[in-house]
């Protein structure tokens, strides 16, 4: 990607991606905010780089980890944060906290926590969509490992809908590695069922330059209604499954996976690709942003059971 205004673009809501990871891990032990958060830290180029492709019409579906979903598809800051602080203001209206982000003004239909309940709903969105609209679903391996994946396949490519699934392929379901769990690759199955699809190595994945480049073209044939289009990115997840702690440092994985993070942060890897006086510039705005958005969202009013009756 050669465009200075398209890069720095990409930069700033992967750098906006980020910073709202770094406010909750500054407060979260505190317990002020009282739901589970995934962190997407380590994975942020996928999500930024697929809603870069993707405009306010298209729908999405997302799961547990999708932060990264809500805040580069445009979502709004402040809602964001009430929404983990149980606020009124809250994307789900405060009641549904971080696994639960609702925006449907930007085509965010929702985020589950059941680990592949996505899977599903996508063809559903799919057939719902009037061209040149699509619907994506982005989902962890772990996810794969639930046979509604070939359901949703298979449907999808009987049927040509215009259905994009990406998989976050991050080896790890909660502490479980990959090799422990699956006989192939979820890419390999959809391979079987005819879906056109992309594999992506980390040194693509973690660069949300080239992942946005890499994703336009399928994504268009999608929308000309060539097929569902199914892409595996490798990635690595940087801190625990849950929480803000570091689970490597716990000896619940292995140490390679924080040198994988070391080398493919996505963040870092940006920044070499942009000047870094613009890079600092865009830092500095962001997290003025972030602030003002948390200080917002804390000072809003706690949701109530009794106001959702
Ligand atoms: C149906 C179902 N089974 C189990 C769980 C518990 N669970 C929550 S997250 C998770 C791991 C999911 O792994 P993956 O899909 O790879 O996503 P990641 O956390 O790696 O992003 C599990 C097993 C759940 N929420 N739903
Ligand atoms: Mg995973």
């Amino acid at each position: 990607m050669t465009d200075e205004r398209e890069k720095s673009e990409l930069y700033r809501r992967l750098t906006l991606v980020r910073k709202c990871a770094e406010k909750i891990m500054a407060v979260y032990l505190s317990d002020v905010m009282q739901t589970p958060v995934h962190l997407s830290v380590g994975q942020e180029s996928i999500a930024t780089a697929l809603c870069y492709c993707l405009n306010g019409r298209d729908f999405k579906i997302g799961t547990h980890r999708s932060h990264a979903l809500y805040l580069s598809n445009g979502g709004d800051v402040r809602a964001f944060f009430a929404e983990l602080l149980g606020r009124k203001t809250g994307c789900s209206g405060g009641m549904g906290g971080s696994m639960h982000l609702i925006d449907t003004a930007n085509g965010l239909v929702g985020t589950t926590s059941i680990v592949g309940g996505c899977l599903p709903i996508l063809p559903g969105l799919a057939m719902a969509c009037e061209k040149p609209q699509v619907a994506a679903a982005l989902f962890g391996d772990g996810a794969c490992d639930e046979g509604a994946l070939a359901e949703s396949l298979n449907w999808s490519a009987l049927k040509k809908l215009p259905a994009i699934f990406l998989c976050e392929n991050n080896r790890y379901s909660v502490y479980t590695p990959f090799g422990q769990r699956r006989a192939a690759r979820p890419i390999e199955l959809a391979k079987a069922f005819g879906l056109a699809w992309l594999d992506v190595p980390i040194e693509q994945s973690s660069d949300v330059f080239a992942l946005a480049e890499l994703l336009a073209g399928p994504i268009e044939r999608v929308r000309q209604r060539e097929g569902p289009l199914f892409v595996e990115c490798q990635t690595v997840r940087a801190l625990d499954h849950s929480g803000v702690r570091d689970d490597v440092s716990a000896g619940l994985r292995p140490a390679e996976e924080k040198q994988l993070f070391e080398t493919y942060d996505p963040m870092k890897v940006a920044r070499t690709r942009m000047n870094s006086a613009q890079c600092d510039q865009i830092d500095a705005q962001v997290a003025q942003q972030v602030e003002l958005a948390y200080q917002q969202a804390l000072a809003d009013e706690p949701a109530t059971w009794e106001a959702k009756l």
